[in-house]
């Protein structure tokens, strides 16, 4: 299946190109052209496409609904669950603080805002206020756990699992037996996920011919330092931090993470959403990884909500560029102050949708530069999210093989084996 969603890529991004650059040259004529836009990009691909995406959200909830009940009911003692979640919590907020002081670093060195002072212009944007933290903290416990599963509130379907799980380890007989139906009604929904997985090449190959069809690359070469230096400080931190951080901390060979996440890294580039991309991410850690479904059915969901590292790198670098357009200095107060909101940003916004900008707008708010400056980035910002969901998501595994391996629940011979498991059966 790997293989064949990695041609499904390049053909998808290949198409998407060339439709890209025949729309915009419009060698083929109007008729031609608007054949292709109106029956293919905007028709079947796109049709294609957000039926993919349909049917990955589609097994999200009730996936990580009984795959954290029973990851719950398997730790041992519910001690075990606040260790858990300490050493989760304290790991994405870390890698976080590193993936946008790196940003920082990188992007006050190159100077991507340097000579661009006439973008500022007249830009205009309107930020989508954020819930104040407070909200956030009491909006974590559900009210209605059927209300939250239908909302996807992926933190309160968290409580939820985690407080379900834990009553039925302790409700004896009783406890085994629902334990028992959780177990198995898990590996049923796993065999759903197979099936749709079948489907996935064809929708990778689709939403990725719309969406780069559609992009607008003609941004690209205005904000060309700004996307470099993003894209720069991307593939520093997954190719530079997260194999250092895995090594140090748990000593697994970062090479073979990085070759065995392949499949959950394109899927997050295609989906540009880490929530969609969970079935898979859960399926590669556990079945590739050999991380333990009682750790990686816990921080591989809270991981798709709260850790951004590569929307933090994104605001970093965005926040030097806007304060070099508008040539206002924030000073190191001011960069302390963005690696500590951003930081905490990523966990007061979780899932909300188009979080990164959302997540900026506050940095921006935090350190007194013009929120008006997200509108000059927004032209290069989809084909960034793509990318750096696909970091988001490979911070969730290292983070989910680093705790599994401190807590004895990682199979390291799983982890070592060359011959790759299926992502799904
Ligand atoms: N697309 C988001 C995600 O799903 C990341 C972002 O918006 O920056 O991780």
């Amino acid at each position: 299946l790997t293989k064949k969603i990695v041609l499904a890529m390049i053909a998808g991004i290949g198409l998407g190109l060339l439709f890209n650059v025949l729309n915009s040259s419009q060698i083929l004529g109007e008729t031609l052209t608007s054949f292709i836009n109106n029956y293919l990009t905007n028709g079947l691909f796109d049709i294609v496409g957000r039926i993919f995406i349909a049917s990955l959200k589609l097994m999200v909830v009730p996936l990580v609904l009984v795959s954290l009940i029973c990851g719950a009911c398997a730790l041992s003692e519910g001690s075990r669950v606040g260790v858990l979640a300490g050493k989760t919590l304290a790991l994405y907020m870390l890698t976080t603080a590193v993936a946008i002081s790196l940003a920082l670093l990188l992007a006050l060195v190159i100077q991507p805002g340097a000579g661009m002072e006439h973008l500022a212009g007249n830009a205009q944007f309107e930020a989508k206020q954020s819930p104040p933290l407070s909200d956030v903290l009491v909006n974590i416990f559900p009210t209605n756990p059927v209300q939250a599963m239908a909302e996807g509130n992926m933190l309160q379907i968290i409580v939820f699992a985690l407080l379900l799980g834990y009553a039925i380890s302790r409700s004896g007989k009783p406890g085994q037996r629902v334990a028992a139906f959780f177990n198995d009604l898990n590996d049923v929904i796993l065999r759903m996920v197979g099936v749709l997985m079948a489907f996935a090449p064809y929708g990778v190959f689709a939403l990725l011919a719309n969406k780069i069809a559609l992009l607008g690359l003609d941004a690209i070469p205005t904000l060309a330092k700004y996307f470099s230096v993003v894209l720069l400080a991307l593939m520093v931190h997954a190719l530079g931090v997260y194999p250092l951080l895995l090594k140090l901390l748990s000593g697994l060979n970062p090479v073979q993470l990085l070759k065995k996440m392949r499949p959950a890294m394109a899927f997050a580039f295609s989906t540009a959403s880490s929530a969609a991309t969970i079935p898979v991410t859960l399926q590669t850690v556990e079945k590739r990884l050999g991380v333990d479904n009682k750790v990686a059915s816990f921080t591989v969901p809270l991981g798709a909500t709260i850790n951004m590292d590569g929307t933090a790198i994104m605001q970093g670098v965005a926040t030097v560029f806007i304060s070099q357009l508008y040539g206002i200095e924030i000073g190191l107060m001011g960069y302390l102050t963005v690696i500590l909101t951003a930081t905490l940003a990523s966990v007061g916004t979780a899932g909300v949708p188009g979080v990164g900008l959302i997540m900026l707008a506050m940095v921006l708010g935090q350190v007194g530069l013009p929120v008006e400056g997200i509108a000059i980035v927004m032209g290069v910002d989809r084909l960034l999210d793509m990318v750096r969901t696909a970091v988001n998501i490979t911070g969730d595994a290292v983070v989910s093989s680093v705790v599994a391996k401190s807590e004895g629940a990682l199979d390291v011979s799983t982890f070592n084996d060359e011959n790759y498991n299926s992502v799904v059966d």
